[in-house]
């Protein structure tokens, strides 16, 4: 990217690599359903929700909000009651990646495939579990082959979530590349100021969800990823 010397891109997941949030939504909702819970997201819940980051957090966070009598049973968001609802919850969207539901950000094919011809190194550094991951890998064998990233951080991999940089720092340390040599692609204002935090410079480019984040303190806002592929050079 001009101004920049760049080895490595680090990608976010959801949001950035793909449209992934309405079906994550879906997937909670279902999850809900099956438990016979009486709770059920709409899209404006889940814009509120999503500034918490980690679907166990996110869940944690409404059980607290909408029955705290609950809560005060449960032992915050590790509890089993939690996780056997976030497993399922991830089975039942990782099903869905892999039926073709979700789809990659415009220009995400075109600028993954630029970095690989420029000799750049790809990671991905997420708030996702890993099952999500390898089942967008799978559903998009031609345009995001797993063997093009370098390194893969994700939700288990570290002990806080985004805003935290511990994300973004495990995957420069595993790659060995200095912050400034390496350029983050996020969605939200979470993911942007993780970056920050590990001193990296950051490109925005809104999603579905994060269209109303405050993304201002990122190097640059762009419209879509095809945006960036005219940027990214050596
Ligand atoms: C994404 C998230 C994730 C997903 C759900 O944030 O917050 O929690 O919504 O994934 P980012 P899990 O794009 O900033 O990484 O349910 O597997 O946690
Ligand atoms: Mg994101």
């Amino acid at each position: 990217m001009r101004g920049f010397s760049l080895d490595t891109l680090i990608f976010d997941v959801d949001g950035t690599l793909a449209e992934t949030e309405e079906l994550h939504r879906l997937s909670f909702n279902r999850a809900f359903a099956e438990a016979g819970l009486p709770w059920s997201w709409s899209v404006e819940d889940y814009r509120r929700l999503l500034t918490t980051t980690g679907g166990r957090e996110r869940i944690w966070r409404f059980v607290c909000e909408v029955e705290p009598a609950r809560a005060a049973t449960l032992a915050g968001h590790e509890d089993p009651f939690v996780r056997r609802l976030h497993a399922r919850k991830t089975e039942l969207y990782a099903e869905g990646v892999r039926r073709g539901e979700v789809r990659l950000c415009p220009g995400i094919a075109e600028l993954l495939a630029r970095a690989r011809a420029l000799d750049l190194r790809l990671a991905i550094a997420t708030t996702t579990s890993r099952a999500n991951v390898e089942a967008l890998f799978d559903a998009h064998p031609e345009a995001l082959p797993r063997a093009w990233f370098a390194t893969l951080v994700c939700g288990e991999d570290t002990a806080r979530k985004k805003p935290d940089p511990e994300v973004y720092r495990l995957a420069l340390e595993r790659l060995g590349v200095r912050p400034e040599r390496a350029l983050a692609v996020e969605d939200s204002r979470n993911g942007v100021l993780a970056a920050k935090g590990a001193g990296m410079p950051v490109v925005a480019i809104p999603s579905l969800y994060t269209a109303g984040d405050d993304l201002s303190a990122a190097d640059l806002v762009l419209g879509n990823a095809a945006e960036l592929v005219a940027l990214v050079g050596r």
